[in-house]
């Protein structure tokens, strides 16, 4: 009769759930896991700090769609962990975050890593926290856990495995495997509210569709592309969704703040929207109506009926997966003729555009130093439709919104709710590991790139060969900026950098380095590091001086709510 340790368990219990990768960070609470994964044939990305264990966990879910795990050891480990954490469950993102702790039976006794209570700290930003009692738990707890981080509104749960029962052993006959992890359906709308919906979207003027990360989450196959196809309702998108309309299609109009230029163009806004997914908060306006005008019926669908009518009054609110949602949606609609909508596409697409013409004299100019713009522009011109961005930074997050171009769902990962600066690197790592024949550009500020730094380390050790594109304005630029917009310039402080040459530091982890000054040698420079094979870092000097219009909107929205202390409004628009 064959014995198996809590480690052993716990692997085959991820296998059976269809997970054979993770990332994490050594401690010798969790060998037994490690070995067991070794001989199971895990992936395993070991890395640098827990807080990109985490994050990299994020970006898997973020890019495959399905749960990211993350092992971390007990004690520092999983405290380490927690920022990472935070995003996931601030952005709803499934994962399961496995910790390390001293044997069960010795709580309180200062044992090593030990000395506070892990569950407790991880309850309120996870799912769900638990700790395994007995080695007997570890198959259904691990079900149960990857059943609640993937089911309804996902999120991040953590489970943790104390050293007791990480190395106990039991005979393999006595194990009870759950045979399933979760239900076989999911939420479908009453065929009323379908009804109601199509009737609203048909007689709209100016409709259109937001997605969030509820649509990248449920399984939408074509439904979404037909629907719209079918209705010619332009699609916009938060960070979560974007690429799920491809960036070239005459219905895709990227960004949701794009929504604020249309009724700032005088455009008039949408009349119906309807919501898929998304929660609303600052992405969709916050409690302003910037976004969603006042008399606009918002239909908002969400997994997770207690968010629906967040900040805002919603028309009609259905609670169901987006996927079914449009399902539904699309059965109805064939039934009906729609509208063409040319103006109000017109109208939409031009909005979508604006800050590629605002900007394009710039890139016309090519001036020194260069211009912010210009460099999320060549980046974007160098990447193929398959090409996943990973985008980190203040002001260098919102040039690459504004140029960025995404053609599938998960290959563009970025900043949600929390705003976390330091999850590039780790979710470019992600992306690698999880598509290894595609090409993973990183791009961020930097002091984004100060936080995880040493996971070039991870790159070139784990032979991930991403570019990591360093926006380097030698400046906490979004702050600096935001400084001397309510303080006046002369006035800054703790918001300087040095002109640090990251390109020199990288090449020390073995990483292809260029450093660009000149606009002329930034494709090229690009393109030598592309061809390298190896993980880069492209080191690009900028002019520090360029605001952000996204700063400028924080800024003038801080103001405007009195939060800045300032009787005038800066200007939304240079
Ligand atoms: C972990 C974390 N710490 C602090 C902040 C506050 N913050 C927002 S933007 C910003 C400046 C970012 O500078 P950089 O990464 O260089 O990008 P830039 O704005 O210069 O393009 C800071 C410090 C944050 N969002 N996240
Ligand atoms: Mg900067």
């Amino acid at each position: 009769m064959g014995h198996r340790n809590g480690g052993e368990l716990l692997v085959q219990m991820l296998e059976r759930a269809g997970i054979r990768q993770f990332f994490t960070l050594h401690g010798g609470h969790l060998d037994s896991i490690f070995m067991a994964a070794k001989e199971h044939g895990f992936c395993m990305t070991d890395m640098r700090h827990e807080q990109a264990a985490a994050q990299a966990a994020d970006g898997w879910a973020r890019t495959t769609g399905k749960p990211g795990v993350a092992v971390v050891t007990a004690g520092p480990g999983v405290a380490d962990a927690m920022s990472g954490i935070v995003n996931a469950y601030v952005d709803a993102i499934p994962l399961l975050l496995i910790g390390g702790a001293g044997p069960a039976d010795e709580d309180e006794r200062l044992t090593l890593a030990g000395g506070f209570d892990q569950v407790a700290m991880m309850a309120p930003v996870t799912k769900w926290a638990h700790r395994i009692p007995k080695i007997e738990r570890v198959p259904d707890m691990v079900a149960q856990a990857l059943r609640i981080a993937t089911s309804g509104r996902p999120g991040p749960v953590y489970l943790e495995i104390p050293i007791d029962v990480a190395f106990a052993r039991m005979e393999e006959e006595r194990v009870v495997w759950p045979k399933k992890i979760g239900p076989e359906t999911r939420p479908t709308p009453t065929t009323k509210a379908v009804q109601t919906a199509i009737e609203w979207l048909h007689s709209a003027e100016r409709p259109v569709i937001l997605l969030g990360s509820g649509a990248w989450f449920s399984d939408l196959g074509s439904h979404l592309l037909d629907f719209a196809e079918r209705t010619q309702i332009p699609v916009f998108s938060n960070s979560r969704a974007h690429g799920l309309i491809p960036a070239d299609h005459p219905l895709c109009c990227r960004n949701s703040m794009n929504l604020a230029i249309l009724d700032r163009a005088n455009q008039g806004g949408p009349d119906v929207v309807l919501i898929l997914g998304a929660r609303l908060g600052l992405f969709t306006g916050g409690s302003s109506e910037t976004m969603l005008p006042k008399d606009a019926r918002l239909i908002q669908v969400d997994i997770e009926p207690e968010e629906i009518g967040r900040n805002r009054d919603v028309d009609l609110g259905i609670h169901a997966d987006c996927g079914e949602m449009l399902r539904a949606l699309n059965a109805s609609a064939r039934e009906r003729n729609w509208p063409k909508h040319a103006d109000w596409i017109m109208a939409t697409r031009q909005a979508s555009e604006m800050f590629g013409v605002m900007f394009g004299n710039e890139i016309v100019e090519a001036k020194t130093p260069i211009h912010p713009y210009v460099l999320a522009d060549a980046i974007v011109r160098t990447a193929s439709r398959d090409t996943i961005l990973a985008v980190d930074g203040g002001g260098t997050s919102s040039w690459m919104e504004m140029a960025g171009q995404v053609y599938k769902g998960g290959h563009w990962l970025s900043h949600g709710y929390l705003s976390q600066l330091g999850t590039g690197m780790p979710f470019a790592i992600a992306a690698q590991v999880a598509h290894p024949k595609k090409r993973v550009i990183c791009v961020l500020g930097d002091g984004a790139v100060g936080f995880n730094f040493a996971e070039f380390d991870t790159m070139v050790r784990h032979r991930l060969p991403v570019i990591v594109v360093v926006n380097n304005d030698g400046q906490w630029g979004m702050s600096a900026h935001g400084q001397d917009l309510i303080y006046g310039e002369g006035n800054r402080v703790v918001t300087d950098l040095a002109n640090t040459r990251y390109d020199l530091a990288a090449a020390g982890f073995g990483c292809h380095a260029e450093h660009v000054v000149e606009p002329s040698d930034l494709v090229p420079a690009l393109e030598r590091a592309l061809a390298s094979g190896k993980p880069a870092c492209v080191n690009v000097v900028t002019d520090p001086s360029v605001i952000s219009p996204v700063t400028l909107a924080l800024v003038s929205g801080a103001s405007a709510a009195g939060l800045t202390g300032q009787s005038e409004e800066p200007q939304y628009l240079p």
